[in-house]
């Protein structure tokens, strides 16, 4: 089965004003699409077109080196966007941030929630060209980083140069934002935290803390 791209769980205009219609159609429905198509076109005819984009993304290193490079662009773009719009929602909808064993790690790792939020907004305004922030589940507790490109942590440290189970992404690629922020990314990841859903987040380090 080839990769395909599912809609967006949501209308695009869901999470105005926060981030725009017009940013999310774009991105979802064209950059997110590219990735989806050269993934598929980089495999066609080879047995990692069977794959799912969770082993071709954590299995890279047993991709051909000829096909390794576009499967680690486009699979992780795959994937990394296929997250992100599961992590966002409708503002309020999870009424003020995350809660219970969520809530209780990061304060553990971080120390509060908005020293968490200090840290993970330096990581993104910290990653110098195209990239992505992360929260991971690493070695049992919480960690931030960043990776370039589409790179994913799955991928591990001697790819990614970060490694662990992600629980929150954050794209910033100026696609992501450069239509309503233009070059204020510091200002799209502050609007950003309204409409994290941390519902979502508390299933994915349920599921990574058990895993
Ligand atoms: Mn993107």
């Amino acid at each position: 089965m080839p990769l395909s791209l599912q809609p967006l769980p949501y209308a695009p205009e869901t999470l105005e004003p926060f981030i725009d219609a017009q940013t999310m159609t774009i991105h979802h429905g064209k950059h997110h699409a590219a990735y989806v198509t050269n993934a598929n076109k980089a495999l066609e005819g080879t047995a990692f077109a069977e794959w799912t984009v969770e082993q071709l993304v954590t299995k890279l290193g047993e991709i051909p080196d000829d096909k390794r490079n576009a499967v680690r662009n486009n699979a992780g773009g795959h994937l990394n966007h296929t997250m992100f719009w599961q992590s966002m929602g409708a503002h309020g909808a999870s009424e003020g941030g995350p809660k219970g064993p969520l809530a209780d790690a990061i304060n553990k790792a971080f120390g509060s929630f908005q020293a968490f939020q200090e840290k993970f907004a330096a990581a993104g305004v910290g990653r110098f060209g195209s990239g992505w922030a992360w929260l991971v589940v690493q070695n049992g507790s919480l960690a931030i980083c960043s990776t370039a490109n589409q790179d994913n942590p799955l991928m591990g440290k001697s790819i990614a140069g970060c490694e662990g189970t992600p629980i929150l992404g954050l794209d910033v690629w100026e696609h992501a934002y450069y239509l309503k922020y233009q070059n204020r990314r510091a200002d799209y990841i502050a609007a950003w935290w309204n409409v994290v859903n941390w519902n979502q987040v508390s299933t994915w380090f349920a599921q990574a803390s058990h895993g």
